[in-house]
């Protein structure tokens, strides 16, 4: 086997989020899911369980207040013993009162300072947990033409933005993440790639921009996207998920897996290629899941969508890119197609196992956690819990 090919198996890091391990629901109904986390310690205990599965999956991001606890330094050596550290701090400046009509946006400076002084709460947590990334999204927006003024909007987004990126270490940074619409329907404030980008150079290069793959149009090309923000410096990382009608948090991979192919071959000839900056780029991006399960298993969802990751990452590093580089400037649109589709078809579930070998995991985790007992065991000691640490009931 390809040497080169294995050891960037090996390094994949895919991050899990921490309300994926607790009750979450739709606007309709949350089933409880029997053992789901109720603590971020169970959380934590969860995460472990998955990388101890999968081996990619070393880090566990982190959403404030839903997480908050007393004692950093104790939750940091907690999941540093279960080989886990804590990654992505994600604000929540979308479920006080107080946010009824926005947060970095509100027409109310009191509100804005409040957001953003919790936004600095998170940056001090940073510092303790030694994560590098602050992961901003906002629900800011408005229902109706003519509710607020939408220059306005804007300037108070980069002014807050600014307060907060005025605060960063400089060994951090802050990814800004947009979407389409929700909770607002008539106006969002950071609604896509390109505002986000656009806040992002304003601020600093330290403020790269995060896509979430649900985030987005129908039909929206996002490896055009990728391939933009790779090339101009500002992809800081994504929040895998899939989607079929709006931000449907499915499982990575499950409804357009050709879609997260394609992803992942800008991505692999951005690190692979001789271009030193898009390189540094592509080996910073923050590989993040962002989804909330909740009708299937949490755990086996959860290993699912890194599996996917990785076959995904897998196939990509497959594509001969130099043949598909040739049969692009020969003009040869489906000979070059061919090339890069290659990749996708080929069934890389041997390669993986023999990978997993290598690393001393099992060759299907999904089939050994189903054997394991966990699901089972945490049933027995958490209970069946409605609502739960993460979203509420
Ligand atoms: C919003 O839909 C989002 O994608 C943001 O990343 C949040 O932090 C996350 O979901 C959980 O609410
Ligand atoms: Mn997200």
């Amino acid at each position: 086997m390809n040497n080169s090919l294995i050891q960037a198996l090996k390094h994949q890091h895919i991050e899990t989020p921490s309300w994926g391990y607790a009750n979450s629901g739709t606007r309709f109904k949350t089933f409880p899911a029997p053992g789901a986390a109720r603590t971020v310690w169970e959380k934590v205990e969860d995460a472990a369980e998955v990388h101890r599965l999968t081996g990619i999956a070393p880090s566990l991001a982190i959403h404030i207040p839903w997480d908050k606890t007393q004692d950093w330094d104790k939750l940091e050596k907690f999941a540093q013993e279960r080989g886990i550290s804590i990654g992505a701090v994600n604000p929540n400046v979308f479920q006080d009162e107080d946010y009824k009509l926005g947060s970095i946006a509100h027409p109310d400076p009191r509100v804005r300072a409040k957001a953003v002084a919790h936004i600095l709460e998170c940056i001090e947590i940073m510092k303790v947990t030694g994560s590098r990334d602050l992961s901003l999204w906002f629900a800011d927006g408005t229902n109706y033409a003519g509710q607020d003024d939408l220059r306005s909007r804007k300037h108070r987004v980069r002014d807050s933005l600014q307060q907060i990126y005025a605060a960063l270490p400089a060994d951090k940074r802050m990814l800004l993440e947009y979407k389409l619409f929700e909770p607002a329907f008539y106006y969002t404030d950071l609604p896509d790639w390109g505002t986000a980008y656009a806040h992002c150079v304003a601020l600093g290069e330290r403020a790269q921009v995060l896509v979430d793959l649900g985030h987005h149009a129908q039909a929206t090309n996002i490896e055009a996207i990728v391939a933009f923000l790779l090339d101009e410096g500002r992809l800081g990382g994504f929040h895998f998920n899939n989607r079929r009608y709006a931000d449907d948090d499915l499982i990575v991979g499950t409804s357009n897996p050709l879609e997260l192919f394609c992803i992942y071959a800008e991505l692999v000839q951005a690190e692979n290629g001789a271009d030193e900056q898009l390189k540094t780029t592509a080996h910073n991006v923050a590989y993040m899941i962002d989804q909330s399960h909740n009708i299937e298993p949490k755990l086996e969802a959860m290993l699912y969508s890194v599996l996917n990751c990785q076959e995904t990452y897998a196939k990509a590093l497959l594509v001969d890119y130099q043949a598909l580089r040739q049969a692009q400037q020969a003009g040869d649109v489906l000979g070059a197609h061919r090339i890069l589709l290659d990749g996708f078809r080929t069934d890389v579930r041997p390669l993986l196992e023999e990978v997993r070998q290598e690393m001393g995991l099992p060759a299907d985790p999904i089939q050994a956690h189903r054997q394991s007992g966990y699901q089972e065991k945490v049933a027995r000691e958490r209970g069946t819990q409605a609502g739960g640490g993460g979203f509420p009931t």
